[in-house]
């Protein structure tokens, strides 16, 4: 559980780095699934290299997602936020994710901010983020593998959810410093008003953020995190990261969490009880009925059963001067 003095520095803030919360088996294991998920994709889009199986781990996913960004699909957590989602969609819902979704020490982070009953929220990615001058051009716009432009979390999702009170865990699963592109963000941004202006960027739904004359108006703070740490972030926090510089692949994913009963932003993707008081048979312990809900959904939405709805509000300032 967080003390006092880190609830208060949230508060004050808006954000939180907390490091050495996850062990290295979990690490470990989530290395481990990658490393046969990359295989796996490699393979099925002939997008390997002729010395495929001398590479380590950070070599393949490099060369995969410099090569054929479009098969980050297959390696985020979430399906893909685009129109005419079908059965094709890729996502990756294995046991190793769902054991980072649910791990005891995160939860307890989750419950000191969110209270004892504890939905994980389906707005959630993995950044996998090589060196960036390696990527194309298509790739650079894309920030679960670049750099990730100024915004708040509470405009990323349907306008309808802005006030859900979600928390973002974000977890460090490399080392992230400036030089890697860590998280940047504003201290107290959290406490201003309404929410910043928000321009569509030019890559996909999603792709949000706010015109950098409004952020270079504040100072920013780098929020460097080791390997197992986590930052934590109100969903009114304007943060953003840089481009990952270093020679180093920069990896992480964020999670979500907030109490039940309120929107989640994205609510054709399926929400779970993670921790409960109240409901503790209600609690989702199986990794594989986890996975079946997103196939559910995806094989819902592609035939129109289930309607996606997407965060479409900033498409109306595409060509305002603001967001040129
Ligand atoms: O890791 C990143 O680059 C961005 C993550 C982010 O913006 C978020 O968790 O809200």
């Amino acid at each position: 559980m967080l003390n006092k003095t880190q609830l208060d520095q949230f508060e004050e803030q808006g954000f939180l780095v907390v490091e050495n919360v996850l062990d290295d088996q979990l690490i470990h294991n989530i290395r481990h699934e990658y490393d046969e998920l990359i295989d796996r994709v490699a393979e099925q889009r002939q997008s390997a290299c002729s010395n495929w199986h001398t590479l380590s781990l950070d070599e393949k996913l490099t060369h995969l997602i410099v090569n054929d960004p479009d098969a980050y699909e297959f390696l985020d957590i979430s399906l893909p936020l685009k129109e005419g989602l079908d059965e094709s969609a890729g996502v990756h819902t294995g046991p190793a994710v769902f054991q980072l979704l649910t791990n005891s020490a995160i939860l307890d982070i989750a419950e000191s901010i969110v209270g004892q009953e504890v939905i994980s929220n389906p707005v959630q990615h993995a950044r996998i983020k090589p060196p960036e001058n390696a990527l194309s051009e298509k790739g650079r716009g894309n920030s679960n593998m670049a750099r990730t432009g100024w915004h708040q979390d509470a405009a990323v999702i349907i306008e309808e959810a802005e006030n859900s009170p979600m928390l973002t865990v974000w977890v460090a699963i490399s080392d992230a410093t400036p030089e890697m592109g860590c998280m940047q963000a504003i201290a107290g941004s959290h406490r201003w008003d309404k929410l910043g202006l928000h321009c569509p960027g030019r890559s996909g739904v999603g792709e949000i953020f706010i015109p950098g004359d409004f952020v270079r108006e504040h100072e920013h703070v780098n929020l460097s995190v080791k390997a197992g740490g986590v930052v934590l972030l109100h969903r009114k926090t304007w943060h953003g990261a840089g481009p990952n510089t270093s020679d180093k692949l920069r990896w992480s994913f964020d999670l979500r969490y907030q109490p039940p009963g309120y929107s989640t932003g994205r609510e054709c993707f399926p929400e779970f009880l993670a921790r409960s008081v109240k409901h503790p048979e209600r609690v989702l312990n199986d990794p594989q009925r986890w996975s079946e809900q997103w196939v559910s959904a995806r094989t819902e939405i592609s035939k129109g059963i289930r309607d996606a709805t997407f965060n479409e509000r900033w498409n109306r300032y595409r060509h305002d001067p603001l967001c040129a």
